[in-house]
């Protein structure tokens, strides 16, 4: 039973992979947020010498500001990302990226294709990809070639990405159901018809399978490409953006935070009390619930609707 899913996402989540959330964030959450890319970004260009003109990226975003922090357990997404996934999860990952316009006279290369001059001058033409599958990780995911569900994203967006050309992301409805090994055999070039070109307001929200393919199309407008992905997996995996978060952020954060950043509050032993003979990660069992609060969170949550 969900919690906030209804049944027409359930079945565009199922169907295409992934549930659009137009103007998701409030006006004043949205401002928060570019207000903080832009503080973020501004401090590391300073610290890194970089141009003001310079795209990058900035993972592990959740450390470089409460705003960023704040997404990751959001009253009205949490609910949604949890009748995703499930409450056995952490954070994979937390990435911003921030893309100025194109120089008027840059030739880009095709979309998705990895290529061109837009990539050669550092714009990075995001090849066509389901997370998870480079060539080190899952290139021969299962027998039938498909990559076992493991994560999902969600995508903000923070800026007004409803016209094409604007460093939108481009998805392939229904491909987290397609082997990567087909992509591949494809050259990485996918028909048109079979894409999308993500067409949103500022404030909107993606809640995505990263199996699905995608790329980032490059920014020929003249506003600034300001996004951000939260991405949740289970918590026996491991994180791509942190071994371990600061324990003073930890010892700030709600136990549903700490829970969600990989923290393990309740014990001394992460490996169970007779971790010599018998060890059980609490990563992999969750016999004690202080271990995951969001288990108790979302069956709360479940009573409270079967009581309504
Ligand atoms: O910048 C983006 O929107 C997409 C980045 C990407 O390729 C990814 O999240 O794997």
């Amino acid at each position: 039973m969900a919690i906030a899913m209804t049944e027409e996402q359930e079945h565009k989540f199922e169907e295409t992979g992934f549930v659009i959330l137009e103007n998701f964030l409030r006006p004043r959450e949205l401002v928060r947020l570019s207000n903080a890319v832009d503080e973020v970004v501004e401090r590391i260009q300073k610290e890194k010498g970089l141009g003001v003109e310079t795209h990058f990226q900035v993972r592990n975003a959740l450390v470089h500001h409460d705003a960023f922090l704040d997404l990751v357990d959001h009253p009205r997404m949490l609910p949604l990302v949890v009748d995703a996934i499930g409450w056995n999860i952490q954070i994979r990952t937390t990435h911003l990226d921030y893309r100025p316009p194109y120089p008027s006279d840059l030739q880009v290369g095709a979309v998705g294709m990895g290529n061109g001059a837009d990539q050669e001058a550092g714009y990075r033409n995001v090849v066509w990809h389901p997370d998870l599958a480079s060539p080190e990780i899952f290139q021969a995911p299962s027998l039938d070639g498909r990559l076992p569900f493991m994560e999902i994203k969600v995508f903000y967006c923070l800026f007004d990405m409803t016209k094409s050309n604007c460093g939108n992301l481009w998805l392939v409805p229904g491909s987290y159901k397609r082997p990567p090994a087909e992509l591949h055999a494809m050259g990485r070039r996918v028909p048109e018809e079979q894409t999308l070109e993500l067409k949103l307001p500022a404030g909107s929200a993606v809640l995505w399978r990263t199996a699905t393919w995608h790329c980032v199309g490059p920014n020929r407008s003249n506003k600034t490409r300001k996004i951000m992905h939260v991405g949740y997996h289970y918590r026996w995996l491991r994180p791509t953006d942190y071994i371990q978060q600061d324990p003073e952020l930890l010892q700030r954060c709600s136990p549903i935070r700490q829970q969600l950043l990989g923290g393990l509050p309740s014990g001394t032993d992460p490996l169970g009390e007779k971790s010599d003979m018998e060890p059980s990660s609490q990563y992999w069992l969750t016999k004690n619930p202080d271990d995951v609060p969001l288990r108790a969170w979302a069956e709360s949550l479940k009573q409270g609707a079967i009581a309504d």
